[in-house]
């Protein structure tokens, strides 16, 4: 059977820390889908497509890993692409609880879907998109954050280049 997995997320933007849950994850299942959130409800800084580019090019190297975007369910979209897990990473005590939540949830909204969790490197506990936000936003140093291809996408929406 191929194992196929989903790693869902807003991805926005794609950090060393996603790229890194990717990465490991493309090397345990099959096939991985990167499937960002398409939320209206939401106020992303990159919109969905150019989200799903940046992990496109940051990805151009997995041939297993497939991007794509997602709206209303979790369980829903896995289940439409056959995939029989889902991937999340785990930064810190505090994802626990959210992550217990999602995952319980999911499970009672289709048991037939597993969600595996990978637990962060070191190096990215501290991680999050909000935070390379921010730092961008005053001109700090991303660079050993985000890809080269994410670093000039930030620079170029805050004009510090
Ligand atoms: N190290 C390791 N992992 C990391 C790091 C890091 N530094 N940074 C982020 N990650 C992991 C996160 O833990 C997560 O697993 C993944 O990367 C994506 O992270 P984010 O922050 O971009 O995405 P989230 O957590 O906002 O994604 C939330 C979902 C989109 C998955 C969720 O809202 C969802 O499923 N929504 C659809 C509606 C639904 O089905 N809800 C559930 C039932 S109510």
């Amino acid at each position: 059977m191929t194992s196929i997995a989903v790693c869902p997320g807003s991805f926005d933007p794609v950090t060393y820390g996603h790229l890194d849950i990717i990465r490991r994850g493309a090397k345990v299942f099959d096939e991985v889908y990167v499937a960002v959130l398409n939320n209206s409800s939401k106020n992303p800084l990159f919109s969905v497509e150019e989200r799903m580019e940046l992990i496109r090019k940051v990805t151009k190297d997995l041939p297993n890993v497939k991007v794509d975007t997602f709206q209303g369910l979790l369980v829903e979209y896995a289940a439409s692409v056959k995939a029989n897990a889902i991937i999340r990473g785990l930064r810190a005590v505090s994802d626990f609880e959210y992550e217990m939540q999602l995952t319980s949830m999911n499970r009672v909204l289709n048991d037939k879907i597993e969600t595996f969790f990978i637990m962060t490197n070191n190096q990215y506990s501290f991680l999050s998109s909000s935070i390379v936000k921010e730092v961008a936003r005053y001109n700090g140093k991303i660079s050993e954050l985000v890809p080269p291809e994410v670093e000039s996408a930030l620079m170029k929406k805050f004009s510090n280049k």
